[in-house]
Parts: C-alpha cells; structure tokens; sequence
C-alpha cells in the first residue's frame, strides 16, 4: 500500500500540472506557431458555462495579428500542458484529462477586438469519444497536440473568431467539475461562399448539466454526447450517430478518425437546435476504475484545498 500511494501521489502531481492551453496554429503545412492566438493567461481551466469566460478564457492578450486561411482549407490548433513547450513526448493534455475537442468559428468585423462573449458561434469541428476509453484528448497526445479540420467551403470571407476547446471530463461527475480549455484564434478567410450558418453564444451554448458536461467518466458509459449545436456542413447533411467499434485507436487511426470524423461523419444540417446525436461505443474496453478514480478524487481534494 505504501507503494501504491507513492504511485498515486506521483500520478496526483502529473495531473495537477497536466492542465494545458491551446496556443499554436497551422495553415496547412505552415506553422504560424502563436502569430494568431489570444493566449490565455494561465493553462487552468475555465469551469463555469455561465462566465465570459467561457468564450475565450480569462485574461487572454490580445493576438500578435491574424492568419489567413482559405475557405475549404484544412488547418490545425495545437494544445501543449505549459506556455511554448511543443515536446511531442510531453502529452499534449495530461493523460486523465479524457474528453472532447470542438472547434468553433464567428464572424466578426475585426477579428483583433472582437469579443468572443458578443460573437456569433457556429460549431466546425468536434472529436469526441471514439471507442471506450479513447477520446478527441487521446488524439491532441497522439498528434503532439494537433487537431486538423477543414473551414467551411462555403463561409463568406472576411474575418472570423476560431474558438478551440477541450473539456476534461475527470472530475465532471457533479456539476461545476467539467474543466473547459479554450483558446480563440484570429483570422481572415479568403474565398468562400455566402452561406450564414445558425449560431450560439458563449456563454448560452452550453448548460452545467448537458450530458456531454456532467457526466460519470467511471461510470460504464457507453456513448457520449458532445454539447453545443450540431457541426455546420455546407452541404447540410445528416449522417446521424456515428458507431465506432470498441478497439482502442492506435495512434495512426486516430489520426485519420480526427479528421474524417471532424470533415464529415458527425456533419448535421445548420439547424440552430442543440446537438442530440451521441457517439456510441460498445462495451469491452476498460473504463476507469480503481486508481484512476482515487487519483480523480484526490486531485479534487488539492483543488479545493487550493480554492479556499
Ligand atoms: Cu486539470
């Protein structure tokens, strides 16, 4: 037991510095590193739905300038755990920190004053769970940190608000435990089309007791719902629940599963109504259990410990 709680407590201290930011860009192959990001000021987590916070994250600077993107282009944003380190080997987001990666983008006039709790959201992307046990986070690690997806083809150009997220689902099983990390990134979409995709707010978007925000990671879950609106297609098609088998993703398929599942399989029509389909999973993986949840609960402890 000695041991055992050795171990906890070296997990315990990986964990608690395992918060992360998103912070680099990609277009395409080009790596614009933090030319166009609103840094947050610090890698904790944004945890109520309710804040400003909850568009940008809190004390975030103002970008460098803004990137330019084509429309129906493929880009990446990059999650690290601390400020400038891009060490593949380093887990983009720690190890417990299982969830879903979504991606958003709002139209602005000027995309370096915007303020993202005024602007005008429409889901572009989302990762969530893709087998028991492996999630959208398991491919940011796989991907030292990247997540690609594709800008709409059909958005009018100008310029627009990207907002990247994780939530962490380790400690979501009460409310207020959801652990949101987001960055907004600036840019200028050439090309494109005249399409007006429905939009959400941030805050409004999301609840504290969505599914896909409170919810037992240790549970037996089977599916998973990611919160906010369905993903914008130009085509506006539905290809419902997307089933995915229970194998664990090896790091090469969760590559591809990131971005065909954010290009096209999760593609719903641009209704405005909240996302009702869900991934599923069948049983046979391994959820958490034993450890896993004491470290969860220990890691609780130390916030509140901290919070007072
Ligand atoms: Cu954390």
């Amino acid at each position: 037991m000695k041991f055992a709680s050795l171990a906890s407590s070296l997990l315990l201290a990986a964990s608690v510095s395992a918060h992360a930011t998103f912070q680099e860009f990609w277009v395409g192959s080009t790596d614009e590193v933090g030319t166009c990001v609103r840094l947050p000021v610090s890698n904790s987590p944004v945890t109520s739905v309710t804040s400003n916070d909850i568009a940008c994250n809190a004390g975030a600077s103002a970008s460098p300038g803004l990137c330019t993107v084509a429309a129906g282009g493929q880009v990446s944003v990059e999650m690290h755990q601390q400020p400038g380190d891009r060490t593949c080997t380093t887990e983009a987001i720690g190890g417990n920190h299982d969830g879903p990666v979504i991606v958003y983008m709002a139209k602005v006039d000027d995309a370096s004053t915007a303020v993202g709790s005024s602007a005008k959201w429409f889901k572009v992307a989302e990762l969530g769970l893709i087998s028991i046990d492996v999630w959208g986070t398991d491919s940011l690690n796989s991907n030292c940190g990247k997540f690609t997806f594709t800008i709409p083809s059909c958005i009018p150009a100008g310029q627009y608000l990207i907002r990247a997220e994780v939530i962490a689902l380790h400690v979501a099983g009460s409310v207020g435990g959801a652990q949101f990390y987001m960055s907004c990134y600036t840019v200028t979409v050439t090309g494109g089309g005249s399409a007006s995709p429905a939009t959400v707010s941030f805050p409004g978007a999301y609840s504290a007791t969505d599914p896909g925000i409170l919810f037992d990671l240790y549970g037996g879950y089977t599916s998973y719902t990611i919160p906010g609106p369905a993903v914008f297609t130009c085509s506006g098609s539905t290809s419902g629940v997307t089933s995915t088998s229970s194998s664990r993703a090896s790091s090469s398929s969760s590559t591809s599963r990131a971005s065909s599942t954010s290009s096209s399989s999760r593609a719903s029509s641009s209704s405005s109504t909240r996302a009702s389909s869900s991934t599923s999973a069948s049983s046979g993986g391994s959820p958490l259990y034993g450890p896993e949840r004491r470290l969860v609960l220990q890691e609780r402890q130390v916030f509140s410990i901290y919070a007072i």
